[in-house]
């Protein structure tokens, strides 16, 4: 019977129909799908971390409007992402505890340090841009609550770019020192920005499996060159240089050549050990445990609010 079953799944995949909830799919499916997509929410919870720190120092009134949005939409999307992980019949407590414990990855990108206001620019511009990046491809993933999520989500994100640009569109424009600040945003955050796009291909322990199960549409390598394709442009008009010498348009391919990603430097970060991995986990260990109170009361009320019900 679940020959029959497997059957009746790849060709649901082969005709790019949506695999739902109470649908039968292999249990790799499932496990890949819950890794994938609790990191993916994790980074959203953790990725708020750096932004916050600006959100009480944003320099007007309206950076601060627009940075509490962004930084509430990653909460919005976080919340989404972790719903539709518990579609696949994980709790939202285990998905808590795996990032609490340090088990669950979540995006290296978010282990790096915001030190000055140019970065809110350069993490708008640079992570959100390779966000949607990756993130358009999964609109058309395979398995349904994913890829409706991704549809919102990708909205988001471009208001997100575009607010990030902006900033440093300004400082760009601005006094030479502004300028400097953005150019020494884009030199600490492009390389890593590069990196958040997952190992190479012929490293990527998932790509093949996942590529033909429909969960990845285009894999690291494809992203990451489009990322580049698309950005380096936006550098020149902003009039700030990519930090890397051996950045070429190829006439022949009709992309940018690139130079050479530091990977030790990525695994690093992944393993725990980026500049800002442990004040990143133990802010949102805090939080977890400062909440407690408010989580006793809300099962508390709920519980008498049942029990009234029931005399
Ligand atoms: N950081 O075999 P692959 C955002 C791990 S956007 C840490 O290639 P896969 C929006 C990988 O998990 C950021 N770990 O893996 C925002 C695996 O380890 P495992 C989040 C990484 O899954 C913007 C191992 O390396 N976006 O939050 C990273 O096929 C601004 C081997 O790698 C998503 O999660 C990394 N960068 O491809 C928020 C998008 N890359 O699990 C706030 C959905 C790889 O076996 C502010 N995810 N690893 O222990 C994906 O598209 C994929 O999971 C990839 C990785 C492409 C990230």
């Amino acid at each position: 019977e679940v020959k029959n079953l497997e059957e009746i799944f790849e060709a649901k995949i082969a005709r790019d129909e949506k695999i739902e909830p109470k649908d039968w799919m292999p249990e790799k499916y499932r496990k890949t799908h819950i890794r994938q997509m609790s990191q993916h929410a994790h980074s959203e919870i953790v990725g708020m971390l750096p932004e916050g720190n600006w959100i009480s120092r944003a320099p007007s009134l309206r950076r601060k409007v627009a940075l509490l949005a962004k930084v509430q939409d990653e909460a919005g999307h976080g919340l989404y992402l972790y719903s539709a992980t518990e579609t696949l019949g994980i709790s939202r407590d285990e998905l808590y505890e795996q990032l609490h414990s340090g088990k669950a990855k979540y995006s290296s990108i978010f282990n790096y340090p915001t030190i000055t206001w140019a970065d809110i620019g350069a993490i708008g511009w640079l992570v959100d841009g390779a966000a949607i990046i990756n993130q358009v491809p999964l609109c058309s993933t395979s398995f349904g609550p994913y890829a409706r999520a991704m549809v919102r989500v990708c909205k988001e994100e471009s208001f997100h770019q575009r607010q990030g640009y902006e900033i440093m569109l300004t400082l760009c424009n601005g006094t030479e020192e502004q300028k400097q600040m953005a150019q020494d945003a884009l030199n600490r955050w492009w390389w890593p920005s590069l990196m958040m796009l997952g190992p190479t291909d012929d490293a990527s322990t998932h790509t093949e499996q996942s590529m033909k199960w429909k969960l990845k549409r285009k894999t690291n390598d494809e992203l990451r060159q489009q990322f580049i394709d698309q950005t380096v442009p936006q550098a020149d008009i902003l009039g700030i240089t990519v930090p890397d010498e051996d950045l070429k348009w190829n006439e022949e391919t009709g992309h940018y050549d690139f130079g050479e990603i530091n990977w030790d430097e990525f695994w690093q970060v992944v393993k725990g050990h980026g500049p800002c991995n442990k004040e990143r986990l133990q802010t949102r260990v805090n939080a977890w445990e400062n909440g407690e109170w408010v989580r006793d009361a809300a099962l508390a009320y709920a519980e008498k609010q049942s029990e009234r019900k029931v005399k």
